[in-house]
């Protein structure tokens, strides 16, 4: 037999016996998508080895998804200019609450495109055990600037008593039924929602979007009426809603310009509104264990928004549930103010509520298929993230068309995930993948632990429920690394990071 056969026919036992492979699709410059169809998809079990050996999986710009190897632990470091980094499991640091997507209307319209079986497919892909495991979903309550008309579920101007609320053929059609399938696929997934705007009736301007649109003050008990009122609605329809926000980037409004649908809140407002209308609603409903989650907005507003919500009205600091915040802007407010967040409100879990890549003006290829980078980007906000308290970190919609669509005020962005309707395929970005190296492997209640850093590779370990460790590390460089973590423990493990790669570590305790 010719020695590459040997190989090819060895590294198939080793490599595939608990995945089925990626069908690449290239995109020059070293950019690649998965592409999978109504027969296949790539997917990897998640098999942790017997005690005393660790499981690697590897992806990276040269093409690898997911490859995967059991070694042994060593007595000693291999190569001597390795990046040695010490893991202690004894200091621990946040809960992990989890990782997913949001189910918008245009997520939910491109699905329902494609045939009954490619549907299945990315539900699988995304929610199944087998598939990235996400276990939490984002749900816009009404529209938002991913669906084909801007409108809540109460477009009746003056409807006081909220007679004419009613869910959307949106949320029937699109919203629902895929969420049922993800619950199913992971019974274990919470999902959290978002209102964008008040009925325009409400409002200072009567519109959904635009410059310094509030709510009026005589509507605010009307308005948590309707928050409630989707809580209730989506609870009868067997999808309990964990946590509301108290609505999507408040702050856009004091931006001219912003196309999207918007309502603005001050601290003041904000706290008045929770302290004596919706955190009593919430508290007299059936939906009495909705968590409130506030800002949504921003790294820019932390800890201040807070700081100040609390000095506003005391009160509201019961009514606080978490903190959730976006990732537009990263680059220019460090993460060390989740660092002064968390010292100051140790009880409030921060969670990353959305992220996205291709939405900013610059960024003229709105999606970028096989992108790289932009799975780069994922991989080092969520390491970033991570390391600095975030206990969930959740993408933008879980799947767009080739425009990145559709919306209605074309702020068109990039996914993970890319329908292609005429083919009846999808395609798996590697922004996919950067996510999928967390949520496969660090269930809820995973607790971050202590590894030392290094500047040449970045990286981040748990402890899971399973007693289980994982490191995921991260090489943004173009030569590969020798990376030795000392596990106390166990010993230690070499491993090379090849240039541009993720890699994932897991082995019992
Ligand atoms: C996951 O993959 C393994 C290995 O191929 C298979 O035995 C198992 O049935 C799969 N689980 C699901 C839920 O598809
Ligand atoms: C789906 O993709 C697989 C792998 O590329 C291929 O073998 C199969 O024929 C495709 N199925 C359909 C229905 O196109
Ligand atoms: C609580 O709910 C009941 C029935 O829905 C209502 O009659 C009552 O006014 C509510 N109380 C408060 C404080 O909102
Ligand atoms: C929450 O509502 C349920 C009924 O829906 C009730 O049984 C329970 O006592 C309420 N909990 C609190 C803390 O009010
Ligand atoms: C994990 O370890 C703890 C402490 O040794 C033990 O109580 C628990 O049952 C273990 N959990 C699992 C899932 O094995
Ligand atoms: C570029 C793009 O996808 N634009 C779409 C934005 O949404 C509107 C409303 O659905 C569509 O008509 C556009 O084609």
């Amino acid at each position: 037999m010719a020695t590459a056969q040997m190989i090819a026919i060895f590294s198939l036992l080793i490599f595939t016996s608990h995945a089925q492979d990626c069908i690449p699709r290239y995109y020059g410059d070293g950019n690649m998508v998965c592409v999978c169809n109504s027969t296949y998809c790539d997917f990897v079990e998640v098999d942790v080895p017997d005690k005393g050996k660790f499981r690697t999986y590897k992806s990276s710009q040269s093409g690898e998804r997911f490859k995967t190897e059991i070694r042994d632990f060593d007595t000693e470091i291999k190569n001597e200019n390795s990046i040695v980094l010490h893991l202690n499991v004894e200091k621990t640091y946040q809960s992990i609450l989890g990782f997913g997507g949001a189910f918008t209307d245009a997520a939910g319209l491109n699905i329902n495109k494609l045939s009954k079986e490619t549907q299945e497919m990315i539900l699988q892909t995304y929610f199944g055990s087998n598939g990235s495991r996400y276990s939490l979903g984002r749900v816009p309550i009404g529209g938002t600037d991913f669906s084909t008309r801007p409108y809540t579920l109460d477009d009746t101007p003056g409807d006081t008593e909220l007679s004419s609320f009613s869910l959307a053929n949106e949320d029937k059609n699109y919203k629902i039924p895929y969420m049922k399938r993800a619950l199913e696929l992971n019974p274990e997934t919470k999902f959290f929602a978002a209102s964008w705007t008040a009925p325009p009736w409400m409002k200072t301007n009567n519109d959904y979007t635009g410059f310094l649109g509030f709510l009026k003050r005589r509507y605010y008990k009307t308005y948590a009426k309707y928050l409630v009122k989707f809580l209730e609605t989506y609870k009868n329809n067997e999808l309990p809603i964990y946590a509301i926000s108290t609505g999507n980037e408040p702050a856009d409004v004091f931006a001219p310009l912003v196309p999207i649908n918007d309502m603005g809140w001050t601290p003041l407002t904000l706290s008045n509104f929770i302290v004596e209308h919706l955190g009593p609603a919430i508290a007299n409903s059936s939906s009495n264990e909705t968590l409130i989650w506030v800002l949504d907005d921003q790294r820019i507003f932390l800890p201040w928004y807070i700081i100040d919500m609390n000095k506003d009205n005391s009160e509201v600091d019961k009514y606080i549930g978490g903190i959730a915040v976006h990732w537009y802007a990263d680059n220019v407010i460090p993460p060390t103010v989740f660092d002064q967040t968390h010292k100051l409100y140790p009880d409030k879990p921060i969670i990353m509520t959305e992220a996205c890549s291709g939405s900013e003006v610059w960024e003229i290829q709105k999606v970028k298929m096989g992108s790289w980078h932009r799975g780069e980007n994922y991989m080092f906000s969520i390491i970033e993230d991570l390391n600095h308290w975030v206990t969930a970190w959740v993408d933008w919609n879980l799947a767009l068309d080739k425009k990145g669509g559709p919306n209605w005020s074309k702020n068109n962005v990039d996914s993970p995930i890319i329908v292609n309707p005429e083919t009846d395929e999808f395609y798996k970005n590697p922004m996919y993948y950067a996510l999928a190296h967390f949520s496969k492997f660090i269930p809820r209640e995973s607790i971050r632990v202590d590894l030392t850093t290094d500047d040449n590779i970045k990286s981040v370990a748990f402890s899971t429920p399973e007693n289980t460790t994982v490191v995921v590390l991260f090489n943004q460089d173009e030569e590969s690394k020798n990376i030795v973590i000392v596990d106390p423990n166990q010993g230690r493990i070499n491993t090379e990071v090849s240039r541009r790669s993720f890699q994932t570590i897991i082995y019992q305790q």
